[in-house]
């Protein structure tokens, strides 16, 4: 009889280690699957992200044409930051190509932002950005830059702020040559 109870004592006390293995094994398994979700939710964020990219590749592709060329980035301006720079969606810090207006402190520095704010400032914009070297040393991309004038042309902003005397030409060597810009550009 004291057998028995010393056993049923001893069976008492391996199970309750036995039980106190397995729930720390539950406990494993369970910090185990919410890594596993944790990894899961991580995968989908970078696909949606993939997804992302791919859908502006894409709408890329569909670019609108503009004076016989598709055109490299199609953005939303945002904020303009002076005569020749502005930010926009989804491309970033845009600095127009050849040209120069005033920096700020300078003559004509105002009258420069206000007429490229007046231009483009919310509006879409179609960027021609330079197929040589892309951006400046300030990481902006460089590009000559049309709006829509009507339902058939587009005004090549770089060459208005240069008629209307904000903006000086400045011929850098990259893509474009402003001697064979024209105003006013058909969309096709
Ligand atoms: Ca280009
Ligand atoms: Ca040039």
């Amino acid at each position: 009889m004291r057998f028995g109870v010393a056993a049923a004592l001893a069976l008492f006390v391996l199970g309750f280690i036995a039980g106190y293995l397995v729930d720390g094994e539950v406990s494993t398994a369970t910090s185990v699957s919410t890594t596993t979700l944790r990894q899961t939710t991580t995968a989908s964020t970078t696909t949606t992200k993939t997804t992302t990219i791919a859908t502006t590749l894409v709408a890329t592709a569909r670019n609108p044409v503009v004076g016989g060329k598709a055109v490299d980035i199609v953005a939303s301006v945002y904020r303009v930051v002076d005569g020749d720079t502005f930010d926009c969606f989804p491309a970033g810090r845009v600095r127009l190509a050849d040209v120069n207006t005033p920096e700020r402190g300078q003559p004509g520095y105002t009258e420069a932002t206000n007429a490229l704010r007046m231009l483009v400032e919310g509006k879409t914009v179609y960027l021609d950005v330079d197929n040589l070297n892309v951006m400046d040393a300030y990481s902006r991309l460089v590009s000559v830059v049309y709006v829509d004038y009507n339902a058939t042309h587009v005004v090549n902003v770089n060459l208005w702020m240069v008629l209307n005397r904000h903006a000086a030409v400045s011929d850098f060597r990259n893509e474009f040559n402003p001697a064979e810009w024209s105003l006013y550009v058909r969309k096709t």
